[in-house]
């Protein structure tokens, strides 16, 4: 499935520089983030951020299980040491003043420990750092658009329909996972998005990089992520929107640097007609 993918996203890279075109260009690098068939648990981590998510997790896994199996030794010794049986005359005490202390001064300590690993996971977060490059993401019923602040340009982002996939380098397990243009991004840059909605609460994520963030009209959230490797990450709106929620995938493609500036160059070219027909382009630009 892997080499399958890899080996559909190297004829892509081929196509991308024997037909020219920013739009094609964009196929570059391993389809990495995205659902693999048979598998369970988290998609690769391509961000810290994602890193220190399914570390979290898999503490949190671990302090439950604990805990489970815990509650589950005590009914059972419980179930059998005092049953009607083999404890005939019950004792009839109520109190037991060294317990009753430990079971709420035990779990306090779970929680508090759990508190300190789970803090600064969110604070790092939700504290946007100062990026390297700023992307406006907007929500529409029922596709993404996406305006490159800083560069002036922007352009809307669909899904592919099955019979487009093959010529966009993708197979068919992408169908709902890849777009017709996708955001581009530089590795090891820290990009900062501002995220809203323009008709109602859309959510924007990339599982791989540990980043969801609703997207709600009038307001613009931010995200950041500083991705580790080039590939292909896919992502789908994850805020019930209505009729076509389900058909409004979301595709990042994470480049070297001189790749993002061919794709920069490209694309000022090809979405610059779109600058004097999209409004919110100008009133975002002063916005930042
Ligand atoms: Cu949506």
């Amino acid at each position: 499935m892997r080499t399958e993918r890899f080996l559909s996203g190297l004829a892509a890279t081929v196509l991308a520089t024997t037909v020219s075109g920013a739009a094609m260009a964009q196929q570059a690098g391993e389809l990495l983030g995205a659902p693999v068939d048979g598998k369970m648990g988290f998609q690769p981590a391509a961000t810290e951020l994602a890193r220190d998510l399914q570390g979290l997790d898999h503490l949190l896994l671990w302090i439950t299980g604990l805990i489970v199996l815990f509650v589950c030794a005590l009914m059972a010794w419980v179930m059998i040491r005092y049953n009607r049986k083999t404890n005939a005359e019950p004792q009839t005490f109520t109190h037991n003043t060294p317990i009753e202390i430990a079971w709420t001064i035990v779990p306090i300590l779970v929680l508090a420990v759990i508190g300190a690993f789970s803090l600064p996971v969110l604070f790092k977060q939700q504290e946007i750092p100062e990026g390297d490059m700023y992307i406006k993401v907007t929500g529409y019923q029922w596709y993404w658009g996406y305006e490159y602040v800083d560069e002036g340009f922007g352009f809307d982002s669909y899904k592919l329909e099955r019979d487009e996939l093959a010529e966009y380098g993708y197979d068919q397990s992408f169908y709902l996972l890849a777009t017709d243009t996708a955001v581009v991004v530089p590795v090891g840059k820290t990009v900062v998005m501002g995220v809203t909605g323009a008709d109602v609460i859309h959510s924007w994520t990339i599982p791989a990089f540990g980043v969801k963030q609703d997207a709600v009209p009038g307001r613009v959230a931010e995200l950041w992520f500083k991705a580790e490797k080039t590939g292909t990450f896919f992502g789908q709106c994850s805020e019930l929107c209505g009729k076509d929620h389900a058909f409004m995938p979301i595709t990042v493609k994470v480049v070297s640097q001189e790749d993002y500036d061919a794709w920069l160059a490209g694309a000022k070219e090809e979405f610059a007609s779109l600058e004097g027909t999209t409004p919110e382009l100008i009133q975002l630009a002063s916005v930042q």
